[in-house]
């Protein structure tokens, strides 16, 4: 019988499509390619991949983008290509979400070529449309992420559209009924092709402020500098009018409705500087609502200290007591965080077992389980239109996205035999698949036995969750399911910490992760980056 709740406190595994393993050549990953490398996938023993978008698109957000959501782009293979992956996939026991971007098209899809055509066609209503204001400026203040106003002027029909992200990528409007069949439709073309579930890029942008107010403007000292100029008072924000707005619920809920017919699970992007863990709370709370939400919490640009994961789990318990995160560390968006955090090996590995031991689920991005560090793209090589734009004081997203590596000696790291779109970063040909798989020491096999412990344990994966406590730089708790109760503590710093052990009688478990025992003296003295781990006996 097939398990509903598969998704909960499930691993999954990210793959940016374009750089995971090319297999015809022109330098671009494609769907055979992660065909071909699954086996690697299925041996760190995730439980799903989630893979970035593949459908149809000009590329200028590389693929986030979609002119067609029911096919795949030619750069990427075929629908017989995904068949194939997909089954390759459930022979070796990996669910495959795929990565739905249904809050905005591509300014290329048929809707939009249709809807921008004149005020009174079928599809007029299909995207935000807006006259200017007297004076000619777009409707309101709404700022794209990506810089500028959001509004953009269409000469064909003399209003301005909609974009929370590239001008290129024309919000759908959620108010009309027909968009939503339409992505409904979507969405239940892939469950039919035998998909398990989906990622959702943005939900929390889906539906918009149908009155279209103003933001509130954001006192000074709390605008982004890079994507704020100065001068403009509204910049970064806080999103009062522009997302999150309530009637994203009903749609959440119909969606949720057509993935319980398939037994599939859904992990929604909330991407919100103010309201995300509310918003988890709001999205992820009831049974009829989005499975997961993905959370940006643990994506900080620093490196989140113990006190910083206490408050996190203070306000999850606080607002999103019933909610279920999934945790991520890295991914196409941001520096990956063993340079993002600085992290030495040690600290590397103290957060890979860290993130398995915390209620949620969680995400690993390709390439984290190779401990690889953010790649230096140089400007000319430079890809990411984002990048593009705040150059030099936001580099872009490229240094993420270069190729997975595969073989040390191999051409561009195994990844393909002809030039790839990114170059392969030289730091990373040390660190390829092939030379961890040689040597025991290595990350690699860390990864796999940090999953595998999750897996061995209801409370790790499935329990409730005790306070997350702070003691100096180790952070503390208890997952606890019916039949075993575990104790987490991890020392994340250089220095060496102790903390006292919790009452009750513990046995060591995790001694392949390198967790501590209780000292003589009774207390867990735990050296740099080390955990300990116990259960109760
Ligand atoms: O990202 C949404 C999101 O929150 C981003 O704005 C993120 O903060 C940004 O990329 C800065 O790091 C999703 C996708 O993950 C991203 O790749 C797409 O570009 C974006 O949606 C638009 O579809
Ligand atoms: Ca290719």
């Amino acid at each position: 019988k097939a398990d509903a709740d598969w998704w909960r406190g499930a691993v999954i595994y990210q793959v940016y499509p374009r750089s995971f393993q090319d297999s015809n050549g022109d330098g671009i990953g494609d769907l055979l390619g992660i065909a071909q490398r699954m086996p690697h996938i299925a041996s760190l023993g995730v439980d799903a991949v989630w893979i970035s978008p593949f459908f149809t698109s000009p590329m200028r957000d590389f693929g986030y983008d979609v002119s067609d959501y029911c096919d795949v782009d030619p750069m990427f293979g075929t629908l017989a290509d995904f068949d194939t992956l997909i089954a390759q996939a459930h022979r070796l026991g990996v669910k495959v979400l795929i990565d739905l971007v249904l809050s905005h098209t591509s300014m290329d899809h048929p809707w939009f070529k249709e809807s921008r055509s004149s005020k009174d066609n079928p599809k007029a209503n299909w995207y935000v449309w807006a006259d200017a204001k007297p004076d000619g400026t777009p409707p309101n203040n709404w700022l794209s992420i990506f810089g500028g106003s959001a509004w953009q002027w269409d000469p064909t029909r003399c209003q301005y559209y909609l974009h929370n992200f590239l001008t290129e990528q024309p919000d759908l409007n959620f108010h009309e009924p027909e968009v939503q069949n339409a992505l409904m439709d979507v969405a239940t073309f892939w469950l039919d092709r035998g998909v398990d579930g989906f990622r959702l890029d943005t939900i929390n942008f889906y539906v918009h402020d149908a009155q279209l107010r103003d933001n509130p403007p954001l006192p000074e000292a709390e605008r982004n500098p890079i994507t704020a100029p100065a001068v403009n008072p509204y910049t970064w924000q806080n999103h009062l009018y522009d997302k999150t707005q309530p009637e994203n619920l009903a749609f959440l809920r119909k969606l949720r409705a057509l993935m319980n017919k398939y037994n599939a699970a859904a992990v929604g992007e909330v991407g919100d500087d103010q309201r995300g863990l509310e918003i988890l709370g709001e999205y992820t709370g009831g049974s009829d609502l989005i499975h997961m939400s993905y959370a940006f919490e643990l994506l900080s640009d620093k490196m989140p200290t113990a006190p910083y994961i206490a408050e996190v789990f203070e306000k999850v318990e606080a607002v999103a007591a019933n909610g279920w995160a999934c945790w991520a560390f890295s991914n196409h968006d941001v520096p990956r965080h063993a340079s993002r955090w600085k992290l030495t090996d040690a600290g590397e590995r103290c957060f890979a077992t860290l993130m398995q031991c915390l209620r949620g689920s969680t995400c690993l991005y390709q390439g984290e389980e190779l401990g690889l560090p953010e790649a230096e793209v140089a400007f000319e090589d430079l890809q990411d239109p984002y990048g593009k734009r705040f150059w030099p004081a936001f580099k872009g997203r490229d240094g993420c996205r270069t190729p997975m590596v595969w073989e040390p000696s191999n051409q561009n790291g195994g990844f393909s035999s002809g030039r790839p779109w990114l170059p392969v970063s030289h730091d990373h040909l040390n660190r390829a698949v092939a030379t961890q798989e040689q040597d025991p020491s290595a990350i690699l096999h860390h990864y796999r036995r940090v999953i595998a412990f999750r897996h061995a344990h209801e409370a790790l994966r499935k329990g409730a969750q005790s306070r997350v406590e702070a003691d100096g730089s180790i952070i503390r708790f208890q997952r606890e399911s019916a039949g075993e109760t575990i104790f987490c503590a991890f020392n994340l710093s250089h220095e060496p910490a102790v903390t006292d052990m919790p009452p009750g009688k513990w046995q060591q478990i995790g001694i392949e992760l390198g967790s501590a025992g209780p000292a003589p003296d009774g207390r867990l003295h735990l050296g740099p980056w080390q955990p300990a781990l116990m259960m109760r006996a």
